[in-house]
């Protein structure tokens, strides 16, 4: 058999581009005040820092933020998620503007926390929108201040009704997209009814930056807050898993090759065949496992036409 008499039609990698393993990363802190003078900051060195004690209005006017280890969205599909949860004690009936982001500190050293770059969120409240802000590069304002230093980018839906005393699950989260773009996703969720007082999104076509280290709370004194309850402060990267690609293909004394870069090495692949394309029946060689490039060979194609592809192996 000759490998003039052979006609490979169609090779393909049936692969499905996903986001690899995401590790919770617990915000440990320390969780440094920077304004609210008489605020009192506990739990410093958790998750889940005490801000404000309780008094009256003693967390109204007042931020905070703490480090974590440096996430650089370098790939198409990296993407970094802000969660937690914060109990809201003590605020005022019509008040907003609890912010919080996600920040790069922008080689600033404490106590200067002014000319930080990232993206922040405003809660809306009422007829109030939810605003999303964005720093500029470069800037000199305080960090959450959307007065200066930062745009406005987006709004989202007025929530419909005052923020209450309770509990509100927030998420934020920033994805880059194939343009070097960033995809930009906020919650404020209040968790007894799912009223959402900071839902909206914001492709960015132009970010400032795609290196993050700070997480950061604003509560202003609008909110006249008593106390802010934080709970299980995460931020979590997702690095995505490079697509696979053949790099070549064709025949070598008869047997047929196709060559491929990019796949996971945790994940086992295989060869599979077609007579028809109608369903790929046959299966070519064992499972291959452990690295990113192979060659996959079939040593005996069938006479006159076969279809390949290269399949995630149950
Ligand atoms: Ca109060
Ligand atoms: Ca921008």
């Amino acid at each position: 058999m000759t490998p003039g008499k052979h006609h490979i039609h169609w090779i393909s990698l049936l692969v499905a581009a996903s986001h690899g393993v995401a590790m919770a990363a617990p915000v440990t802190g320390t969780w440094t005040k920077v304004t609210g003078t008489s605020m009192v900051l506990t739990n410093e060195n958790t998750a889940s820092p005490t801000w404000g004690d309780g008094s009256g209005n003693n967390a109204s006017a007042s931020s905070i933020y703490s480090a974590f280890p440096t996430v650089t969205l370098t790939n198409p599909g990296d993407k970094i998620t802000l969660s937690g949860s914060v109990e809201l004690i003590g605020i005022a009936g019509g008040a907003e503007n609890l912010r919080f982001g996600l920040y790069n500190v922008n080689g600033k050293v404490p106590p200067d926390t002014s000319g930080w770059l990232g993206y922040f969120v405003q809660n809306g409240n009422g007829t109030s929108v939810v605003k999303l802000n964005e720093r500029s590069n470069p800037n000199t304002g305080a960090f959450a201040s959307a007065v200066s230093g930062a745009a406005q980018i987006t709004t989202g839906a007025a929530p419909g009704v005052v923020i209450t005393d309770q509990t509100y699950d927030f998420t934020f989260s920033i994805e880059r997209n194939a343009e070097a773009g960033v995809l930009i996703s906020t919650s404020l969720k209040r968790r007894s009814d799912s009223v959402e007082f900071g839902g909206t999104g914001f492709l960015d076509p132009s970010p400032q930056t795609f290196v993050f280290d700070r997480v950061a709370y604003l509560a202003t004194s609008g909110l006249a807050a008593d106390k802010l309850q934080l709970t299980d402060v995460d931020v979590t990267f997702a690095a995505a898993v490079p697509i696979p690609v053949i790099t070549s293909s064709g025949f070598v004394e008869g047997a047929f090759q196709i060559s491929v870069e990019g796949m996971e090495p945790a994940t086992s692949y295989v060869l599979k065949r077609s007579p028809d394309l109608s369903s790929f029946p046959d299966t070519v060689g064992g499972t291959f496992t452990g690295a990113a490039t192979r060659t996959f060979v079939d040593p005996s194609p069938p006479a006159g036409k076969a279809f390949y592809r290269i399949e995630v192996a149950p």
